[in-house]
């Protein structure tokens, strides 16, 4: 309490004229780094402090830190951003210093920060710092813990970290707008003994979700249930970047949710297990091997596994999140002939779309008009084809002989010879098929009576 008198009293101080300069000076607001990109920028070593192996955050980056007697400050903005979704779609987001999501903010168990919040948006905020033990007045809940931060005001919380974790901050203030709106970052607390914990490869992302109506750019808020676009770190596939790793790295993802229901996330390859949460780190005898990781609303799950070496697909696994924007209401058409309907209804209603009538696949290929700034339903193209995917999915990129802090995206994984699925080109079986049938009771006479289905003429 008494830095933040210290702080506003020297603030205050700024008009008093060029004596009170060097005490503003000591007491002035850490630059507030801005960054816009869309592009994985993995943090350096910590310039100072407790040293640490950062984490990567996916599409992200993480907010360096003043160093000052001991206390590494940190200076959030909220803010309206423009964030790109994926290459031909961008959205008008509310985030911190120029992102959605924020700046990762990266610390060590038993630091002291003091993280000063500017408002820049046009409505009151606050900070929340989700799943950190701290003094409940810094807990940063509008009305319960603190006045909102009012437009144009900045607000200081200073706290000790007392455990290593993943965390997430976001506001506690009309949340369903500001969150809805991509107001999120996550809080990195790293064990004070950096041997504690390590892997070789650490990735970070937020599950988020907007509904952007195809063709506009802001989210329409008042949605509860029916989002149109599922993200990982505010980006959309193809526009995610893939998780690089050499093959044998010990590799962690960590993943916050801050949408408005779970998500099951898989990855292909070879089979993780859960080694943290929001609470803390899950004792060695305590994990399961899995697969699959369902993440609750306000959850964060942290996995590890030994990575081999290939194109590891990392999905959520409903499939209807890892669509973009055109998936809602689509009528199933299987089986139907529709030739010619599409135009004939497009001549009606500009930019709609009808299934496939064996499917949805053809989707992906068909390069039909979208309104401006949307994003086809399902896209990306793979080494063998179209991906069929949008939303939540990304690869895991496992490659021998990557070096040790190197991120790029290696390209397409090269199958040794013979290990590619492929067409079969034998001799074909020569069965007499039953016919199709149409109903239960018609297969049972099929059977009783074959050939039954023959008709003279
Ligand atoms: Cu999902």
């Amino acid at each position: 309490m008494s830095q933040r008198r210290d702080f506003f009293r020297a603030a205050g101080a700024l008009a008093l004229g060029a004596t009170a300069v060097s005490r503003v000076g000591a007491a002035s607001l850490p630059e507030a780094v801005v960054q816009t990109s869309p592009t994985t920028q993995p943090p350096p070593a910590p310039p100072n402090g407790r040293p640490f192996n950062p984490v990567v955050t996916l599409n992200g980056w993480s907010l360096p830190w003043r160093m000052k007697d001991g206390v590494k400050e940190f200076h959030l903005v909220a803010e309206p951003v423009v964030r790109e979704l994926a290459p031909g779609m961008t959205a008008r987001l509310w985030g911190y210093n120029g992102s959605s999501p924020g700046p990762t903010i990266e610390v060590v168990e038993g630091d002291r920060v003091r993280i000063f919040v500017t408002n820049k948006l046009p409505e009151h905020t606050t900070a929340h710092w989700h799943g950190v033990q701290l003094p409940s007045g810094m807990d940063g809940v509008g009305g319960l813990t603190q006045p909102h931060i009012p437009p144009g005001k900045t607000f200081v919380y200073e706290f000790t970290l007392q455990r290593p974790g993943t965390h997430m901050y976001h506001p506690h203030a009309d949340e369903m707008v500001q969150i809805a709106m991509g107001m999120m970052g996550l809080l990195i607390v790293h064990p004070k003994d950096p041997r504690q914990h390590r892997v070789d490869r650490d990735f970070a992302f937020l599950l988020g979700a907007y509904d952007i109506e195809p063709g506009s750019a802001t989210p329409r808020v008042s949605e509860m249930t029916n989002f149109n676009l599922w993200t990982w770190n505010s980006r959309v596939f193809p526009g995610i970047d893939p998780l690089v790793a050499r093959t044998g790295d010990r590799v962690r993802i960590r993943v916050g949710n801050l949408t408005m229901t779970n998500h099951p996330i898989h990855m292909h390859g070879p089979s993780f297990e859960v080694t943290g949460t929001d609470g803390g780190w899950v004792p060695k005898a305590a994990r399961w091997p899995e697969v699959t990781t369902d993440i609750a609303v306000g959850q964060m799950r942290a996995i590890e596994f030994d990575a081999i070496a290939g194109d590891w697909s990392i999905h959520c696994h409903k499939s209807h999140h890892t669509m973009n924007a055109m998936g809602h209401q689509v009528p199933n058409l299987i089986g139907t002939d529709m030739r010619g309907l599409g135009q004939r209804i497009g001549r009606l209603i500009p930019g709609y779309m009808v299934m496939g009538d064996t499917g949805m696949a053809g989707m992906s290929e068909m390069d039909m008009e979208l309104p401006e700034n949307t994003l086809p339903m399902m896209m990306g193209q793979g080494p063998f084809g179209p991906l069929e995917m949008g939303g939540m999915f990304s690869v895991v990129k496992v490659r021998d002989g990557i070096k040790p802090g190197d991120y790029r995206d290696p390209g397409w994984y090269r199958h040794p010879e013979g290990t590619v699925a492929h067409e079969y080109t034998g001799e074909q079986p020569t069965v007499n098929r039953a016919a199709p049938t149409s109903s239960p009771s018609e297969a049972t006479m099929s059977v009783r009576k074959p050939g039954g289905h023959h008709h003279e003429h």
